[in-house]
């Protein structure tokens, strides 16, 4: 019966169709797909507040009101992400659980500061671009209820990656000091939004499995490469410069020649010693202490409610 469970998996996945939460599947890709899907909403959840530090000091009411809308967006994605792992047989409590005690990660991205008005531009820009195009192809993921999720949440990051771009433009076309606000953004995000999308492929400890998984559809430096090409031209657009003296094009390449991202960095920030780290999970450890009562109280109010119904 095994067997039989394990080639109808193999079959599925060869013909490019979607694994179901009812399917049979091997253990260790269930395991990948709670690591990454669960590392994927606890980033959506965390990502609010880099962000969220500026929403009581946005420069105007409509860019607050972007600004507010935007960052609740990101907590539905996490939400969103959230009932997705759950379809794996993970509880939604166990998955704060293991982000709080350090047995599950965020992205490297939200553990830098955000200084500057600028940098909410930059965000937008550059890590809201960064997570495109490394999201797009996870439309076509082999796990059914991931690929779905990502249709929508692509949507919504679209959306934010062309606010985060106006937004540059306008203070790159402002004063002095404002277009200087913006190239600083741009000068501290440009780097980490490259770390973004993992060490290089050879230091790649998942790649290749998830890759023959169909989890994955393109390597960390493939995706990489990609979203510099993109990024080039728009920087161009903006008139601002991207912080990389190596940085051209490679006609025999096809593809813009660029200065990797300090990787012992992302290790370390990855490990818990980033500019941020304590602040995120300090205040992600209190919202969930503090939120309880209000779990309770919802839980215990589905449990009348039901009974009242009986
Ligand atoms: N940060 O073998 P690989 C957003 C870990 S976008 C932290 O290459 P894999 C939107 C990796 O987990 C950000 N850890 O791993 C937004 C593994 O650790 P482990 C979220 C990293 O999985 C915008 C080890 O290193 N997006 O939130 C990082 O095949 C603005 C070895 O790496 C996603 O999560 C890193 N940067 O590839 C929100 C996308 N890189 O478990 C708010 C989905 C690597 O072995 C504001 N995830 N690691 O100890 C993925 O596509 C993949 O998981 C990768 C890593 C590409 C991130």
């Amino acid at each position: 019966r095994r067997d039989a469970e394990e080639s109808e998996f193999e079959a599925i996945i060869a013909a490019d169709k979607k694994i179901e939460p009812r399917d049979a599947m091997p253990e260790a890709y269930r395991k990948t797909l709670i690591r990454q899907m669960a590392q994927h909403a606890h980033s959506e959840i965390i990502g609010m507040q880099p962000e969220g530090n500026w929403i009581s000091r946005a420069p105007s009411l409509s860019r607050k009101a972007i600004l507010l809308a935007k960052v609740q967006d990101e907590a539905g994605h996490g939400l969103y992400l959230y009932a997705a792992a759950e379809t794996l047989g993970v509880d939604r409590d166990e998955l704060y659980e293991q982000l709080l005690n350090g047995r599950q990660k965020y992205s490297s991205i939200f553990n830098y500061p955000t200084l500057t008005w600028a940098d909410v531009g930059a965000i937008g820009w550059l890590v809201d671009g960064a997570a495109i195009v490394n999201q797009v192809p996870l439309c076509r993921c082999s796990y059914g209820p991931y690929a779905r999720a990502m249709i929508r949440v692509c949507k919504e990051e679209s959306f934010h990656q062309r606010q985060g771009f106006q937004s540059l433009y306008v203070l790159a076309r402002g004063t002095a000091a404002q277009r200087e606000m913006a190239q600083d953004a741009v000068n501290r995000w440009w780097y980490p939004s490259l770390a973004m999308f993992g060490p290089p492929d050879a230091d790649s400890t998942h790649s290749q499995q998830s890759m023959e998984w169909k989890i994955k559809r393109y390597s960390n430096d493939e995706l990489r490469q990609r979203f510099v090409d993109m990024t080039v031209q728009q920087a161009g657009v903006l008139g601002l410069e991207l912080p990389d003296p190596e940085l051209r094009w490679n006609a025999e390449r096809g593809h813009y020649d660029y200065t990797q991202p300090d990787y012992d960095e992302l290790m370390r920030v990855v490990k818990g010693d980033g500019p941020c780290n304590r602040q995120r999970m300090a205040n992600r450890t209190a919202a969930v202490r503090d939120g309880e009562w209000v779990r309770k109280a919802a839980a215990a109010y589905a449990r009348k409610q039901q009974e009242v119904a009986a």
